[in-house]
């Protein structure tokens, strides 16, 4: 029988490496100006889970490639997801005052500072894919293209504005698959698809990683909502009935909780199917989707 896939270590060893690497990427903290590059420094290092970076290595495994093509990538990622939560929690958004625990970068460095310190990590991000070694079948214009979509106007942006403007309001489903979907899942299967892209994966690999990278993004969302609801604090974490409170529009408030199971499980049932065709080379990347889909916190 073979034995199940070491995910806390290969997680420990690729978060590791992504820090290293964002180390090495990123103006140092006394680069002029020092307070704007502290302030990037103190988000991008704040202790996050560096689920986007861990997803697109192990796709960038599954299909063959090498840590060291898909390293630049993974940062990029993260960068961009980074810039997307400061600029969440400043007041005129979602106005949080804590983050990982720790202050928001407003909270330290005030709303101006925090505003450039966004601004520059999504303009450091392109810069790091400029800097990746691009793949045969993905020239750099191709890895721009990828994660400017996901990260624009259409995709991670559309759903923070439809998310902003939906609050208070009673959603229908499709309106929150629209913003889950934006929000949530087009960085993660960004993620996925770039890993495969560093390894020069073929057509019908990308197809399969983004139909895993879609359901898994999206089941991880409306696992967050069940959670959410299922949870206690102390076991999440964080502050469990926040969507609740906020009056925000969730998979349990909109279809109810057993429909949201339901949604979940087939959800992540298709995202599994989409690995079959990379064998034990998906090794890593489906002991992570269990990992994402069967948490209980
Ligand atoms: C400001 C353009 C713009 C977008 C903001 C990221 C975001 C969109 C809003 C934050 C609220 C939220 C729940 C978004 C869904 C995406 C998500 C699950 C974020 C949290 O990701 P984790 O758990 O966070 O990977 P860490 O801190 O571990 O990196």
């Amino acid at each position: 029988m073979r034995k199940p896939f070491a995910l806390e270590s290969y997680l420990q060893r690729s978060t590791l490496g992504v820090n290293r690497a964002l180390d090495r990427l990123l103006p140092a903290a006394t680069t002029r100006p020092a307070t704007l590059h502290r302030a990037m420094r103190y988000s991008l290092f704040a202790g996050g889970k560096r689920l986007r970076p861990a997803l697109l290595l192990a796709a960038a495994r599954a299909c063959g490639g090498k840590e060291a093509c898909a390293l630049p990538l993974a940062c990029a990622v993260e960068c961009i997801h980074t810039y997307s939560l400061v600029h969440d929690d400043l007041p005129a958004m979602d106005n949080d005052d804590l983050r990982r625990g720790k202050p928001t970068n407003h909270k330290v460095y005030g709303e101006a500072i925090a505003i450039l310190a966004g601004d520059a990590l999504l303009t450091q991000a392109f810069e790091m894919v400029a800097q990746a070694k691009a793949p045969l079948r993905y020239p750099h214009s191709e890895l721009v293209m990828e994660l400017a979509r996901a990260s624009g106007s259409l995709q991670l942006i559309a759903g923070q504005a439809a998310d902003l403007e939906g609050e208070g309001k009673r959603l229908t489903l499709a309106q929150l698959r629209y913003i889950h979907e934006r929000k949530t899942s087009a960085l993660l299967c960004c993620a996925v698809r770039m890993g495969g892209m560093s390894a020069n994966c073929t057509a019908s690999q990308l197809r399969a990683l983004t139909d895993f990278g879609r359901n898994v993004g999206l089941a991880f969302q409306v696992i967050d909502d069940i959670l959410d609801v299922t949870q206690t604090s102390e076991r999440l974490g964080k502050t469990a009935g926040k969507d609740v409170a906020a009056k925000k529009a969730t998979y349990p408030s909109v279809v109810g909780l057993e429909r949201s199971r339901r949604i979940a499980a087939t959800l992540t049932a298709k995202a599994f199917a989409a690995l079959r065709p990379f064998g034990d080379r998906a090794d890593a990347l489906a002991a992570f989707a269990h990992h994402l889909l069967e948490r209980e916190s």
